[in-house]
């Protein structure tokens, strides 16, 4: 029976603190994988850290930040195959890096720019969604889908603490407790939904109870433990693909960093916690596992910095140099009988935009 485990209301963790908590292992993880995660890890706190230069220079608009979240994106990623299903919302906005999408298709979603938009099927990975929760019932559908064709592919739906509060995510939950859908629910517990924090989002005790609720076990992890966070999705990844259908997993983090660059957060966190957080941020608490391991040496982490970083230099000229998107296009995709207005509003555009 689906149930929360008692052990599992613990955080789960693999990742020791170098002092009296020791460090563990994961079963079938070889020194190449582990390399491999601090690799991803490394490409998307790289590439978040550049978003952040590049907002600010103008070269790129609004941000979601994902400073500290990257264990969980990278974690989570290395425990599916290349055919599974990815649902990421904006604050997972760049996890297609890690199905080889290039940096440029990403800066250039964030451009506001056409060719910030792939072809799902070419990555196996969704577009980003913004309306919070309103793609849980897109994955659960796509692997109903799925199994119902017989094929072996899951999908995974990573969103936040607040989305478990809306409608959508109830709506996507309960259909795939009830059809069994070969889904992961990955929720980023992160402890805010903007200025909302957790204790004003939910009366539950924690949110992998409410996984009880929809039939399906749910389990807490440290959403800051790459290694536990990425046991916690393989064992669901097996529960689906065994058809035992759908897992919910609450990953707890912290938002280290705003909401997103049009946030302040100064004026509702406790800059102290923050700093705290900050200290014990995902990518050095796993390089200094790594370290202890024997396996990182200084040089081999400076190589895969020094690719990330080329990785995002070459990402943001391919994105600048592309042909400025036709301003005609906000208008042709918004309504099927535009009113008139339209030809006048798009011609005082180009006008403002310089454009004939
Ligand atoms: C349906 C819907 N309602 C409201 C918003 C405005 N909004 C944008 S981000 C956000 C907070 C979401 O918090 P959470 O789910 O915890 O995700 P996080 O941003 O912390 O990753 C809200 C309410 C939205 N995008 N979509
Ligand atoms: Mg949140």
């Amino acid at each position: 029976m689906a149930q929360v485990l008692p052990d599992e209301r613990e955080l789960r963790r693999v990742i020791g603190d170098g002092e009296g908590m020791p460090d563990g292992e994961v079963d079938g993880l070889a020194e190449r994988d582990l390399i491999e995660l601090y690799r991803g890890m490394v490409l998307l706190r790289t590439y978040d850290e550049r978003s952040l230069v590049y907002h600010r220079q103008g070269r790129i608009g609004t941000y979601a930040i994902f400073w500290n979240h990257e264990a969980m994106q990278v974690g989570a990623v290395y425990a599916l195959e290349r055919d599974d299903w990815i649902f990421p919302s904006y604050r997972e906005s760049a996890i297609g890096l890690l199905r080889g999408m290039p940096a440029s298709t990403v800066l250039s979603w964030w451009r506001g720019h056409p060719a910030g938009w792939w072809n799902p099927v070419d990555y196996n990975v969704a577009s980003i969604c913004v309306p919070i929760g309103t793609h849980v019932p897109h994955a659960t559908g796509l692997a109903w889908g799925r199994k119902l064709r017989g094929e072996q592919t899951c999908a995974i739906a990573f969103f936040g603490d607040g989305a478990t509060s809306e409608g959508s995510f109830h709506e996507g939950a309960n259909f795939a407790g009830v059809m069994r859908a070969p889904v992961i629910l990955f929720c980023n517990n992160n402890g805010w939904a903007i200025s909302t924090p957790l204790s004003a989002q939910t009366a539950a005790e924690t949110l992998a109870d409410k996984a009880a609720g929809y039939g399906m076990p749910g389990v807490r992890v440290d959403g800051g433990d790459v290694l536990a966070v990425y046991e916690a999705t393989r064992e669901a990844v097996e529960r689906a693909r065994a058809g035992d259908g759908p897992t919910f997993i609450e990953a707890v983090t912290y938002r280290a960093a705003p909401h997103a660059t049009a946030d302040d957060p100064s004026a509702y966190i406790d800059p102290e916690r923050v700093e705290e957080e900050k200290r014990n941020e995902c990518l050095g608490r796993y390089e200094r596992y790594l370290v202890r391991a024997g396996v990182l040496t200084e040089q081999l982490a400076e190589e895969i910095r020094g690719e990330a970083l080329e990785a995002m230099r070459q990402g943001i000229a391919e994105a600048e140099s592309e042909q400025p998107a036709d301003p005609g296009l906000v208008f042709e995709h918004a309504l099927v009988n535009p009113p008139p207005s339209f030809d006048e509003e798009l011609r005082e555009l180009r006008k403002v935009l310089g454009d004939g």
